[in-house]
């Protein structure tokens, strides 16, 4: 077990700049608001939170953010997960658990970033109806949001100002094949295309119909340790709400049809809890100013109850 002491710290990152829907950056406090610190408190952890991160010195920079290629607000994210990487890092060296509250998924960058530098030997499940693996050279946006694991990789079109300044690809931590998908189905033409050449393990949403999400957590947890169950490596889960279908999680930036139901969802946080070898998790891209307010708080109580699915909480 990678955290016996049961200590977790959660980390609010107020962060909207990875994409161009406002609303997002509240997403954290909505969350923290809606009770969670107390929630993980009642699972019997220790939780250390004091306050969100404090990034209005850098939001404030985003107007005069200048594209750079078709990168949008390039020099904010790449300062706010330059950030990031460093908190999620000193938190898990201090031996309690970074829990990342989103914020738009750009910042999963930093945060995976953050714990392979403590845990080199991590492997990462990537939770999402979007693979968020284009290049600067493929994405079809200029969002950032869609971005964070090709420059995880340090991926052909990734050695671009000013990421390079803090996380060249010559020094990328992680591996191809440290990587799991489940949840997707939005992938550009482009991404098809990384995945493919790259030999990335993805579960598609046609795979959890196929095989029922158990089975498919199972393979997912079997491919990163390398034997059938075998469970000793350490995992960072990268959750975005979107990876639920819009009728579970209607509250959030960039929703898509078909996705996971409630029980899938929380079935993935149990099953990676049950391992004992969780290492971090992040819950992205939950927008409490999308929608209707009955929406929002039905997206926002989700996330939460996806959260304690992870850290412990059980039906029996
Ligand atoms: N693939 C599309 C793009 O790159 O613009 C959409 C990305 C949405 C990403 C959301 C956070 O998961
Ligand atoms: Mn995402
Ligand atoms: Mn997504
Ligand atoms: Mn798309």
């Amino acid at each position: 077990k990678h955290y016996p002491a049961k200590s977790v710290s959660v980390i609010g990152c107020p962060f909207s700049g990875g994409q161009r829907r406002m609303g997002v950056d509240t997403g954290p406090n909505s969350l923290v608001e809606a009770g969670l610190i107390d929630q993980l408190k009642g699972l019997g952890w220790q939780v250390g939170f004091s306050g969100h991160q404090a990034f209005e010195d850098v939001n404030k920079e985003i107007a005069k953010d200048e594209d750079i290629g078709v990168m949008k607000n390039p020099r904010v994210v790449s300062e706010v997960s330059r950030r990031v990487a460093s908190v999620v890092e000193q938190h898990a060296r201090n031996g309690s658990m970074p829990l990342t509250l989103g914020g738009d998924h750009s910042l999963g960058l930093g945060t995976v970033t953050g714990s392979l530098r403590v845990h080199p030997d991590a492997a990462l499940i990537w939770v999402d109806a979007h693979a968020d693996i284009n290049t600067p050279e493929t994405t079809p946006s200029g969002n950032l949001h869609g971005c964070p694991v090709s420059f995880l990789l340090g991926l052909p079109g990734t050695d671009v100002e000013p990421f390079n300044k803090w996380t060249p690809p010559s020094k990328a931590l992680l591996k191809p094949n440290s990587v799991v998908y489940i949840g997707l189905r939005d992938v550009d033409s482009g991404e098809r295309k990384i995945l493919k050449e790259n030999n990335i393990k993805a579960f598609s949403m046609h795979e959890v119909d196929k095989y029922g999400i158990g089975k498919v957590v199972d393979m997912a947890l079997d491919y990163v340790n390398g034997g059938e169950g075998k469970r000793e490596r350490p995992i960072h889960l990268s959750f975005d709400v979107d990876a639920l279908d819009p009728s579970v999680a209607p509250s959030t930036g960039t929703p898509v049809r078909g996705g996971l139901t409630f029980r899938e969802g929380h079935y993935i946080c149990e099953a990676l809890y049950e391992t004992g070898t969780l290492i971090a998790m992040d819950l992205m891209e939950v927008n409490p100013s999308l929608m209707q307010e009955r929406d929002a708080e039905q997206t926002i109580a989700i996330g939460c109850s996806l959260i304690r699915s992870a850290f412990g909480e059980t039906l029996l």
